[in-house]
């Protein structure tokens, strides 16, 4: 008995190796969070997935428009900000 319930522990312990060698570690990924999110590195400098006030700044237009694309209001400018802030201005170049 005590010989199948090693096993058991055996079987079990390797499954969970398999499903670690397998995946990819939390700290993989979060290593690149820019990648994920297509804010081009040039902008978001640090990284972290979301444009803040002086990465902004580097940018003329972006900078001037900060407020009003930030639409919660969080301080920074995420992807779903950037995408709804192109697509009004393309919105705005057809009309
Ligand atoms: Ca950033
Ligand atoms: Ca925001």
């Amino acid at each position: 008995m005590k010989f199948v319930v090693t096993l058991a522990a055996i079987a079990a312990l390797s499954t969970v190796a398999t499903a670690t060698l397998t995946q990819p570690t939390t700290a993989e990924a979060n290593a690149s969070p820019a990648y994920t999110t297509n804010i081009r590195p040039e902008i978001d400098a640090d990284r972290d997935g979301r444009i803040s006030r002086a990465e902004a700044a580097n940018r003329p237009r972006m900078a001037q428009h900060f407020d009003k694309i930030d639409a919660n209001k969080d301080g920074f400018l995420d992807r779903n900000e950037m995408k709804a802030a192109k697509a009004m201005r393309q919105a705005q170049k057809i009309q």
